[in-house]
């Protein structure tokens, strides 16, 4: 499938998607968010596929969404008539895991778009910033809720009040990013931990991913309830019993995703 403003690539088990509006620094409109859900969809479903990772080029990860196609929205618009909406709550159901790799601007719903993926690799220019209240408005993809349980709530008043933007290497100070790299490897190491990733058993990592985002997201009884079934579920797969046998006969295992 040809796209607009997104480019797709596949790096052996990985789904790779360029964000691709560099004129607008990558802004998030309503085609290329749809696009962004499809190309995730597509991915998500194709079994050669075992991770991905979402980028925008060195200059920008995204600049937010598009203040020039917001700007003049009602609440009713936002509320009913707006696509972007329905396509942030696609992303949230996809199974696999997503690392965002992350260049330059970093802002807003581009921001959030990254805290949504699983992990982030960022380079060293990167620069994470919700500049929402400059606009008269808050964030509205979650920023006001994941920050604050990745950096804190001091950092978080910061960066949402007072839009204190934070260098690469004081988001992986304050947690935020998993790793950073020099600007010219940045996205080839992405790409390699996320083939790490994508070779590893599929119904094991999907689980895992569930039930670490399920964390943010219930009490922890019911947290530790569920992680317990999913790893009972993990004894009727075929992949349980390769990886034990592989251990003791003292050999790699071969994952069926079964
Ligand atoms: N939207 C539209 N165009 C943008 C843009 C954006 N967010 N950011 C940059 N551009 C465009 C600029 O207008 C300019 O276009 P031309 O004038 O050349 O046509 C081009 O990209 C280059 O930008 P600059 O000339 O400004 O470049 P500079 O290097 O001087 O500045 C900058 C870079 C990143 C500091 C600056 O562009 C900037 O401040 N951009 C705006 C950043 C921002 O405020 N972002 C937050 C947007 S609000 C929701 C989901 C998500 C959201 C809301 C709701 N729901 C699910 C309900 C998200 C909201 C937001 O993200």
């Amino acid at each position: 499938m040809t796209y607009e403003y997104i480019i797709t690539e596949v790096h052996e088990k990985v789904g790779l998607i360029r964000l691709n509006r560099p004129k607008a620094l990558n802004a998030l409109n309503s085609i290329l968010m749809g696009e962004l859900a499809i190309a995730l969809e597509t991915f998500d479903q194709a079994e050669e596929i075992g991770a991905m990772v979402i980028t925008g080029d060195e200059r920008a990860f995204a600049a937010g969404a598009d203040i020039k196609e917001m700007s003049g929205k009602s609440s009713i618009d936002m509320l009913f008539r707006d696509s972007i909406s329905s396509t942030w709550d696609r992303l949230r159901s996809i199974k696999k895991p997503i690392i965002a790799a992350v260049s330059g601007w970093c802002l807003g719903g581009g921001s959030e778009l990254a805290m949504a993926c699983d992990m982030i690799v960022a380079s060293e220019t990167a620069k994470f910033g919700q500049p929402e209240i400059n606009l008269g408005i808050l964030p509205g993809a979650g920023a006001t809720q994941r920050i604050p349980r990745a950096v804190g709530k001091a950092i978080a008043m910061e960066m949402i009040l007072n839009n204190r933007t934070l260098s690469a290497e004081e988001a992986y100070q304050f947690s935020l990013v998993n790793r950073v790299y020099p600007v010219e490897s940045y996205l080839e190491k992405a790409i390699e931990l996320a083939q790490e990733i994508a070779v590893r058993a599929p119904v094991a990592i999907r689980l895992a991913k569930e039930a670490i985002n399920q964390s943010f997201e219930t009490l922890l009884s019911e947290g530790v309830s569920d992680e317990r079934r999913s790893f009972y579920l993990l004894f009727s797969t075929v992949d349980q019993k390769e990886g034990m046998e592989a251990f003791i006969e003292k050999r790699e295992p071969q994952w069926k995703g079964k």
